[in-house]
């Protein structure tokens, strides 16, 4: 198939758009590099040594005799040359990963929040309405979040997008409905991703424009089988109080000696999901795209749920590391129970990675191979709501 991943140098998006050459695809990036301008904008580094785009593909090409193109371009503002790719490219799908995804990011300031409901909202309604205005039958692949649906305690499994109600009428009959599960965003970040889903089923519903929302956890991991072949493909890596997430950082914390930084009581339940679990799902959403004229496909992409501190715990045992209970600089719930729906990728055939059988390598191949780049005062999360 012909491909375009849009992000696809990120941390995502690169993994992935390896993933789909090795499996045969035509993949097209496309992306303004934004990822690495915020680490300029935050003075971090991913804690993995990156090569610069070019790097990467000529690398690729070397190591596999296969071509990934590039285009730079900002999907969120320049409309004109999206739409001239899109036209000229003629995909058979287009993933999208081309957004800002953390949420302490989101909420630093003011000016944060509104580049990241620009930037997000922007990228979704431009691929929507070229490729509705392209009269092509693209299918759009969108990777959005588990945080839609926020981290109540539902005392039930959490739908795959859509939830069954019935409500009481006007007659003696109870209404049934099939509804969006109620959206509860955590951050600035989060609720974009809710507001994503609205213009899919706008989109859907006026276009027939064919759609997959994938609502994925937290991921964990760096390496896949194609970044590992070659150390110019490595992926990034964040550990940083903005851009890092919890197990990853917990991870890196252990390597440097630093106590893990568990926020409240580390009773938050979270969703999980192995980096190379996420590019087995994106070709499996690719390869069951919904029928022209079905409604928004939604699957949830996450394979085990966890808790915060059983998280550090397990990780404490595993190196030594102490573990800290730091103020949560976040507002959000410091317990919750959290069930979750995820038969739609079993049932596609996903074996997923297991974090007792992938912590250990991580920790030895990424996090104290490159523990000395670590900059200690880039840890604590300062970003606070
Ligand atoms: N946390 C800690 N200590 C830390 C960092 C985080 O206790 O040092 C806690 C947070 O307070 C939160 C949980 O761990 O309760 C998860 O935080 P996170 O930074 O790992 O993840 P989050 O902000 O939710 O966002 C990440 C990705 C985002 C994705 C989301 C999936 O950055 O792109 O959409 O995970 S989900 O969480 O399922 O919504």
């Amino acid at each position: 198939m012909k491909i375009i991943v849009a992000g696809g140098d990120g941390f995502c998006g690169w993994p992935t758009a390896l993933y789909l050459s090795n499996k045969g695809h035509d993949v097209l990036i496309i992306d303004n590099l934004s990822r690495r301008n915020i680490d300029n904008e935050l003075s971090v580094d991913s804690l993995t040594p990156i090569s610069s785009i070019q790097v990467r593909l000529d690398a690729w090409k070397e190591v596999s005799g296969k071509t990934i193109e590039f285009e730079y371009v900002n999907v969120a503002k320049e409309f004109d040359r999206l739409h001239a790719i899109i036209k000229d490219y003629q995909p058979d799908a287009i993933v999208h990963f081309a957004e800002q995804r953390a949420a302490p990011y989101s909420m630093k300031t003011a000016a944060h929040k509104v580049y990241t409901v620009d930037n997000n909202l922007n990228a979704t309604n431009n691929v929507l309405a070229i490729v509705a205005d392209l009269k092509l039958d693209t299918h759009i692949v969108h990777l959005g979040t588990m945080g839609v649906y926020g981290y109540g305690t539902a005392g039930m499994a959490i739908p795959e997008g859509y939830l069954n109600i019935e409500i009481p009428s006007d007659s003696a009959e109870n209404v049934q409905k099939e509804i969006l599960y109620p959206v509860n965003p955590g951050s600035i970040y989060h609720m974009t991703k809710t507001q994503d889903q609205l213009l899919f089923q706008f989109y859907n519903k006026n276009d027939q424009i064919r759609v997959t929302d994938l609502h994925q956890g937290i991921v964990w991991g760096t390496q896949t089988d194609e970044t590992k072949l070659d150390e110019r493909l490595l992926n990034r890596f964040d550990y940083d109080g903005d851009y890092g997430t919890v197990l990853n950082r917990f991870l890196m914390q252990a390597a440097v000696d630093y106590p893990l930084t568990v926020h409240g009581t580390g009773g938050q339940t979270r969703a999980f999901i192995h980096i190379s679990d996420t590019c087995k799902c994106i070709e499996l959403a690719i390869n069951n795209p919904p029928a022209k004229g079905d409604r928004v496909t939604i699957r949830n992409q996450m394979t085990e749920t966890h808790r915060v501190r059983d998280l550090a715990n397990m990780i404490a045992k595993l190196t030594d590391a102490e573990v800290q209970n730091l103020n949560n600089p976040r507002k959000e719930a410091d317990e919750n129970e959290l069930h979750v729906s995820n038969e739609s990728f079993l049932s596609l055939g996903l074996n997923p990675t297991k974090l007792e059988t992938g912590l250990l390598e991580e920790v030895r191949e990424i996090a104290q191979k490159y523990a000395e780049r670590c900059d200690r005062s880039k840890i604590p999360c300062v970003s606070k709501w």
